[in-house]
């Protein structure tokens, strides 16, 4: 999807005389920005935005692999960063033009160097957890009162998948997440890409397949809001919008969000801008205006994922920053791991599984 936040294109369309208008391109997530964010950008620099969507790492890998993207900031997942930095996809940041790059919280920063080493290429966007939504009376409905809401049994004990079925769990449609969530469900190393290890997976997911509605990455937000799917593998942030969509449109859904007991993802969506990107300066302005604490703060009061500014917390709303479900309290981060970063031929024995998974063969 793209969209084109000004009136130029009209302008343009009429025969207006041409004038070079600054413009930068925007590839993010989909439900990852608020309202009046773009809006407010171009009222403040005058540069047009192009913005596109996407709910797929591998979607944005690919487009950045083949080159000539077009596009100046792009929000990759720290784990594919790091395996796109050593393959140049992305110019080293000029911090001179990002100055409210300062005000970012050293530790995270500390921390996504794991995967951008001296944080050359990327500042961090928002973070967030995989956990489970789900509908907490359909489940109740169907599992009683010991449904295993606060445990990944909820998406792969094919015992319990098979009575959900009929109010339908979706999951993400991601190898990289699926598999290590399913890998910690088991009791092994989430990491792992032995053979053994994997074979396992693929036995859990041939048991629990016939039950899975569908694998999509951002459909289950309004699946979940209207009653659509009663289950869904989701992001934390995304999982809150679905609750606050059904409480707008007073549908009564009760939506929960739990990160399982035997541990999560914790990951890192990171703004940077592709090699080739034709308007770097802009890119850089870009980024700059989303780091400013006011601007940022306004983000997660709209997506309900946290941010790296500690100075956009007086601007954040009370409920959010309180909030274990977005700021998760010290006991679930301590169960928390980074997301893998895997090698290109991991990545092929990752999506075989997946595919079979998704297509049955
Ligand atoms: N709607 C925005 C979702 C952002 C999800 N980021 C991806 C994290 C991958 N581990």
């Amino acid at each position: 999807m793209t969209r084109l936040f000004t009136g130029t294109a009209l302008a343009l369309s009429l025969g207006a005389p041409a004038f070079a208008q600054e413009v930068v391109h925007v590839y993010n997530w989909s439900d990852y920005i608020a309202e009046d964010t773009i809006r407010r950008f171009t009222e403040e620099t005058g540069i047009q935005v192009v913005y596109d969507v996407y709910d797929s790492n591998d979607v944005l890998e690919a487009r950045l692999l083949a080159g000539s993207s077009g596009y100046d900031v792009v929000v990759p997942t720290s784990s594919y960063l790091a395996r796109q930095v050593p393959a140049g996809v992305y110019m080293p940041l000029d911090r001179s033009k990002i100055p409210n790059a300062e005000g970012l919280d050293p530790d995270l920063m500390e921390a996504v160097s794991a995967h951008d080493p001296g944080n050359e290429h990327s500042v961090i966007y928002m973070w967030g957890t995989n956990g489970i939504g789900y509908n907490v009376e359909m489940v109740r409905e169907r599992l009683g009162d010991d449904a295993p809401t606060d445990s990944w049994a909820l998406l792969f004990d094919p015992e319990v998948t098979a009575k959900l079925a009929d109010c339908g769990i979706s999951y993400l449609d991601s190898a990289t997440e699926m598999i290590p969530v399913a890998l910690q469900y088991l009791g092994l190393d989430p990491t792992s890409t032995a053979e053994e290890d994997l074979a396992q997976v693929s036995e859990l997911f041939e048991a629990v397949r016939p039950h899975i509605r569908y694998f999509h990455s951002s459909q289950y937000i309004s699946d979940l809001a209207n009653g659509e799917i009663c289950v869904a593998a989701g992001w934390s942030g995304d999982v809150l919008i679905a609750m606050d969509r059904a409480e707008q449109a007073g549908t009564g859904a009760e939506i929960a969000y739990t990160v399982p007991k035997e541990g999560s993802i914790e990951w890192f969506d990171l703004m940077a801008i592709p090699a080739d990107a034709p308007n770097p300066d802009n890119a850089h302005a870009f980024i700059n205006f989303i780091l400013r604490p006011d601007v940022i703060a306004d983000v997660t009061n709209y997506v309900f994922y946290p941010n790296a500014v500690p100075a956009s917390l007086e601007h954040v709303d009370a409920e959010i920053k309180e909030d274990p479900s977005i700021y998760p309290p010290a006991e679930v981060m301590e169960n928390l791991f980074p997301s893998p970063v895997y090698a290109a031929r991991d990545d092929r024995v990752l999506t075989r599984i997946w595919t079979r998974m998704r297509t049955g063969r």
